[in-house]
């Protein structure tokens, strides 16, 4: 990448002004995200260029026509509210066809978005940034709870589906592609011992006892843009993923991100532990904010998503290490491993306290 890319890139999507300067945003596993500074009106303008992973997202343009769509609907939400949407919902760029996406010859998908004034993101949460994060999630919820599901565009196919992933997994170690199987051997069967429990969020939908509503399906911390001052919630972004999908799988998710005591890549799995602490503050900012539109089995079933999302995570990582790293971007050979221990760690340990989980639940949803 470089400058005049970057800047010819922009214009595509109207920008206008003085082109400044860019810089690589290198948090996402998936997506590959630039931050471009303009000098416009006297003073400093800047915005997110991303090129969307097809390899992942097969069908681009409708994940995007899901994003305005969604998007579109909160910013009426809100602004039926009486506050400014301004720096609470993302806003994309339409290039001079009125298109929310640029496709180069090569076939490269890009889009583009402005970036929220005095916004930032963390990449580990204290138990206050959980709270304002289970706020952002639960407010997210709550402006799609009347958004049409059916509507939605399945982005990826099966993505939450805990037994597809571990047949994927079986897969994996029986073609065992790189040759890699052995040396992960107590892994495999440890995560073989977890199918049983991981999957049972996913069978409590499959029997109807849980509904589909509209999800994030991707809700770690990083995904949530914050005040810089105040580190409050602002937005919710990278919505890929917004999906059909069960409110435990988007609690489960944001547990297993952000309630972990290490980082998801942490390669001492004696560090890694639930945190209590976290959980309970994520629990109190997303009830807080929607407990009145969830149904009992719903919120009965959140700490069982935690244990489900966590296992299936793992599970991803593994199968992706087996394969060969194709998925996820590593930034080592062993990464993938690596990030699967710890998520079998940190899966276990919520079974350990699968109990003070679902106590500290049933408080905040009364
Ligand atoms: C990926 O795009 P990113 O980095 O926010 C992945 C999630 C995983 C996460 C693990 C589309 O999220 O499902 O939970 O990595 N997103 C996709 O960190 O597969
Ligand atoms: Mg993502």
């Amino acid at each position: 990448m470089n400058d005049a890319k970057i800047e010819e890139l922009c214009r595509k999507f109207g920008i206008e002004g003085e082109y400044r300067s860019y810089e690589k945003v290198t948090s996402g596993h998936i997506n590959q995200t630039y931050k471009a500074y303009f000098f416009r009106g006297g003073e400093v303008k800047d915005y997110i260029l991303q090129k969307v992973n097809t390899y992942v997202f097969k069908s681009p343009v409708e994940v995007m026509n899901n994003i305005i769509s969604v998007t579109e609907h909160i910013r009426k939400k809100i602004k039926e509210t009486g506050v400014s949407a301004k720096r609470r919902v993302l806003h994309y760029q339409q290039t001079d066809e009125g298109k929310y996406y640029y496709i180069e010859e090569n076939g490269d998908f890009w889009r583009c978005s402005r970036f929220i004034d005095d916004s930032c993101t963390f990449l580990t949460a204290s138990a206050f940034v959980m709270e304002e994060s289970g706020k952002a999630f639960g407010e997210f919820q709550k402006y799609l709870s009347d958004y049409p599901v059916k509507d939605l565009f399945i982005s990826i196919p099966h993505f939450h589906n805990t037994i597809m992933r571990f047949e994927a997994f079986k897969t994996a170690v029986k073609n065992d592609a790189c040759s890699r199987a052995a040396k992960v051997r107590r892994e495999i069967d440890e995560y073989l011992a977890l199918e049983d429990v991981a999957v049972k969020t996913y069978r409590r939908q499959r029997s109807g006892e849980l509904p589909l509503r509209v999800t994030h399906s991707d809700t770690k911390c990083s995904n949530v843009l914050f005040d810089r001052k105040t580190q409050e919630h602002l937005a919710v972004i990278d919505l890929d993923t917004v999906m059909p999908g069960l409110v435990a799988f988007d609690f489960g998710d944001a547990i297993r991100a952000g309630a972990n005591a290490a980082a998801e890549d942490e390669k001492d799995p004696s560090r890694i532990a639930l945190d209590l602490k976290k959980f309970e503050a994520f629990t109190r900012g997303f009830l807080g904010v929607n407990k009145e539109d969830l149904t009992a089995a719903e919120k009965d079933s959140l700490a069982g998503g935690a244990v489900s999302m966590t296992a299936e995570c793992g599970v991803r990582f593994l199968t992706d290490y087996l394969d060969g790293d194709k998925y996820f971007s590593v930034d080592y050979p062993e990464h993938n491993l690596v990030r699967a221990r710890s998520q079998l760690a940190l899966a276990k340990d919520m079974l350990q306290n699968f109990d003070k989980m679902q106590e500290i639940v049933q408080k905040y949803a009364r």
